[in-house]
This record gives C-alpha cells, structure tokens and sequence, in this order.
C-alpha cells in the first residue's frame, strides 16, 4: 500500500469547547475558521501561530450526547455547531494555509436517537432491522464485555435484545449485512466530497469483536473495504485509526489503515516524565515501528501523550510546567504524525469523568469573546497563567516551547522522517537518540531529571539547538540543564 498521505503535526479539537462565534457559549465550527490563525496562520515562517498541519475535529454529526459519540444523522452537521455551509467553509480556509481538516467517523454504532435503530428497534419486519445485531435463542444474556460491561440490552420500543458494546444509548450497527457496509462507505464518500482530507476511526477494534482472532480478522476485512472505497476517491486521504490496545493487537490493522494511536508510547512518555527516568521511550518507540513495519512499511505511527478519552497530560504531571515542556520535546522529536490535544499547548488540566478532560479552551483567565461556557470548568479557573493570553508573549511559557518545538520539527525533515536509533547513555534520566534522513543525521538528548546532568558526546557534533540557555557543549562534554533538550547534528554522518 503506497502512502500519499502527509507527514505532520494534527491538532484534536472537541468543537463544544474550542471557540464561540455566536454567543450561545458553545464552541462551533465558524469559532475554529475564526481561529484558524492561532492554528497555522499559513506563514512558515511566522512564530506567533501554532502552525500544526491538521485538524482533528471530534463529532461534528447531530448528536444526542454532549460529546456526540452517538450519531443521529451521519449527513448532516449538528445546528449547535453550524451548517454543512460552516463546514465547507472552515475546510476552505484551512486548506488555504495548508491545514488539513480530518473528522471522527463513528460508525461502529448509531445514537439509540437515530431513525435507523427507532424504526428497526420499533418493527421487526422493518428493512432496518438487520441493521442493528439482535439476541436469538442461543444468546447468553448476561454476556459481559472486556471492562465488565453488559453487551445486550433490552429493547426499549418492543420485542428482543440488542448488541451495544459501549452502552445502551449506542446500538452496534451490523457489518456482515451488506446495506450497512455499503451506507457506510457512502457516508465516508459522502465528507471527502465535502473537502475533508480525511478520517479519525472510532472504535476500530469494535467493528467485530477485535479481542478474539476472527473478529479481528473480519475488523482488518473490513478496513481494507472501506479504506480502498475512500482512497478511490480521494487517494491521498488519511486515515487514522482507533484500537486502544497493546502493539500485538494494533499492528495487523496496518494492512488496512495509514495511521493507528500508539497508547503503549503516550504512556511510556508520560510516566517517563513524571518519573524523571526513562521507562524505554525509544526501545517502545523502536519496538513498535519494527512491529507495525511487518505489516506496512509506508505506516505513520499516530504518537500522542494524552486524548480525549484520558486524563490530561499536566493533570497527569502534577502541573509540574517543566515535566510538560519535557514531554512536549520528547514527543515532537519522536518519529510518526504527533498528535496535540487541544489545550495541552498551554498546560490545561483535567481529569475524569470525561466532561472534565474536555473543558472550555482557555484563550483568556476570565470571560471574553469566543469563550466557550457550555459547562462550568472545574480545572481551568482562576488566575493562573493557564490561557493563550497569559502565555502569548511569554517567552518561557509552555505555548511558545510547543510553537518552538513545532517549528523546528518542520525545519529538520531528519525530525519527521528519520530513522530512529538509541543512544546508549548510562544515565537513565537522559533520553538520547539519533533521528537520521539520508545523509543527515542529528543526536537528540532530553535530560528529564531535576537537576543538570553532564555527558559525554561525539567531540565533533556542533549544537544546534537547545531549549534552555545554559545548555552548554565543550568538546566532547554536553551539560544539559534540568529538563532541557538538545540537539546535535552529527558531523560524521553528514561525511559518509
Ligand atoms: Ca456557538
Ligand atoms: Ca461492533
């Protein structure tokens, strides 16, 4: 499978808590056209903007649910955060300033809302029964799923049980009935004809049960269907996938699909960081690639720190700000598209229930224009420089490291394309590899100890950066201050 797709830093957006542009207090999709220049304001070389390379949006479909995780419309955009016109829109204009625009396809299963599932759930005889999986005679009710949970639910319009995997409120559609297969490769269609570059796909492992071998032999069937469907339509178009397992269990989906979450190293990085030692960042980082490679080798790890579906990274770091620059580094050093999630650029805390991890985007400490207030922030209150405002013109604030860090990844194509090899450094609180393309190569060291760690180096490296003023390289000795990143290009490999 050839890989036309991009190489890049996405940003994920929950729509609900981005930006406002009508005043009704939640987030919309005109709220993120009139902030795109935040985003990426199409200028390379401009350092006033984040300049991230795509947009993830969460949900954008009608939805009963806050989070809109349950569709009730797959054609249509939830009036809450604008029109299909809003849509074509912000696709538009993001794509003047090279931004592309990926959305959350949710198609494991419907809203218990949807007509589909109303109609379905309401009269047997309806074409849209087999739409959704109903319990026969055999069906062990009190089946329970992989967290414990119940899978068969009674219905709530009439005779029998249904298949919900998450919950009762999302009935799981039916993929061995061909009108779904076929309905949902329309819909697909349907938003790349929209503009969109692209899919987030929820719930991947979930098509069929991906936790036994021939379920996840029919998800990977299934994929390569729908990933050939869309890449006839638009060749280039990214997709990213959801399953929310060990590497074992994500690699064979690389058949099907460009890009898949890698949760084994967001976690690596962050209780690396928060543990001041180097858990194996880059032997799971290593390990990883040469795993999903068995399988594609044009693949794009998907890396992260934390989504939306878990706590948030400076929750997770004790609001520690030099634990997040550290793990901002390591991440956008790292080989994959990195994935930011929204908020995280400026230290935003959060932790679960989920509402709580998915709180207004600050853009100021108190109210102001765009401000979104569809629920009260528990986390992300009062004055304490958490806000774009705050950090803007801050040359030592998160926001300006992560604007740093994006720039000078898209500088070096060794940081977004070069092979990764360790370091071997005896000190565990120093992460060190090199990132190598072609005939270039650069050593990269993070110190994420509390104090400033000195090692030794190759004598003839020149420093090309680093994060911290005092970091110093003298001969073939590198002082690193306490949570600092260097880079260093290596001479030798730019003479091979
Ligand atoms: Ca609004
Ligand atoms: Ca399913």
């Amino acid at each position: 499978m050839k890989n036309n797709s991009t190489n890049g830093i996405f940003y994920e957006i929950y729509v609900n808590s981005f930006y406002d542009s009508n005043g009704d207090g939640h987030g919309d999709l005109n709220g993120i056209t009139a902030k795109l220049d935040y985003l990426n304001d199409g200028n390379p070389h401009s350092k006033k903007s984040l300049q991230v390379d795509g947009l993830w949006l969460m949900p954008i479909n009608p939805s009963p649910s806050y989070h809109k995780y349950d569709v009730t419309d797959y054609y249509s955009v939830d009036p809450i955060y604008g029109t299909l016109a809003d849509f074509q829109n912000l696709v538009s204009e993001a794509h003047k300033r090279n931004t592309k625009v990926i959305i959350d396809l949710v198609i494991n299963h419907t809203s218990s809302e949807h007509p589909w599932f109303k109609e379905a759930s309401s009269n047997p005889n309806s074409n849209y029964r087999d739409y959704y999986v109903w319990a026969d005679d055999e069906t062990d009710l009190g089946q329970r799923g992989a967290w414990g949970q119940e899978l068969w639910h009674k219905n709530p319009n009439g005779e029998g049980f249904y298949y919900g995997v998450f919950w009762h409120g999302m009935p799981d559609l039916n993929f061995d009935h061909q009108d779904v297969r076929k309905e949902m490769k329309d819909i697909g269609r349907f938003w790349l004809n929209q503009g969109v570059d692209g899919f987030r796909l929820d719930a991947a492992l979930y098509i069929y049960d991906g936790d036994t071998e021939e379920g996840a032999d029919k998800n990977i069937q299934w994929w390569n269907d729908f990933r050939d469907a869309m890449k006839k339509t638009k060749q280039e178009a990214y997709l990213v996938g959801e399953v929310w397992h060990k590497p074992q269990v994500i690699a064979p989906y690389y058949q099907s699909l460009d890009s898949l979450f890698n949760f084994d190293l967001a976690s690596t990085i962050v209780r690396s960081v928060n543990d001041t030692f180097d858990q194996g960042v880059v032997t799971t980082a290593m390990y990883t690639d040469e795993l999903y490679n068995k399988y594609n080798h044009n693949k794009i790890d998907a890396i992260f720190l934390t989504n939306h579906d878990q706590n948030r990274v400076m929750s997770e770091l004790y609001s520690i700000g030099d634990k997040a620059k550290s793990a901002a580094s390591i991440l956008l050093t790292l080989p994959g598209n990195p994935f930011l999630y929204y908020g995280e650029e400026i230290g935003m805390t959060g932790e679960k229930p989920d509402e709580l991890i998915r709180e207004p985007f600050r853009w100021y400490e108190g109210d102001g224009e765009g401000q979104t207030s569809w629920e009260t922030p528990q986390y992300n209150t009062g004055d304490n420089g958490v806000s774009v405002e705050a950090q803007d013109h801050s040359k030592d604030s998160l926001l300006n490291h992560y604007r740093e860090l994006i720039r000078l990844r898209h500088k070096h194509v060794e940081l977004q394309k070069g092979d990764l090899q360790e370091i071997q450094v005896s000190n565990p609180q120093i992460i060190a590899f090199t990132r190598s393309y072609q005939n270039k190569s650069f050593e990269v060291y993070h110190n994420i100890s509390d104090q400033a760690v000195a090692i030794s180096v190759s004598r003839k490296g020149k420093k090309i950066y680093s994060s911290h003023k005092d970091a110093k390289k003298r001969k073939s000795i590198l002082v690193l201050p306490s949570h600092t990143t260097v880079l260093i290009k290596n001479k030798k490999a730019m003479t091979d």
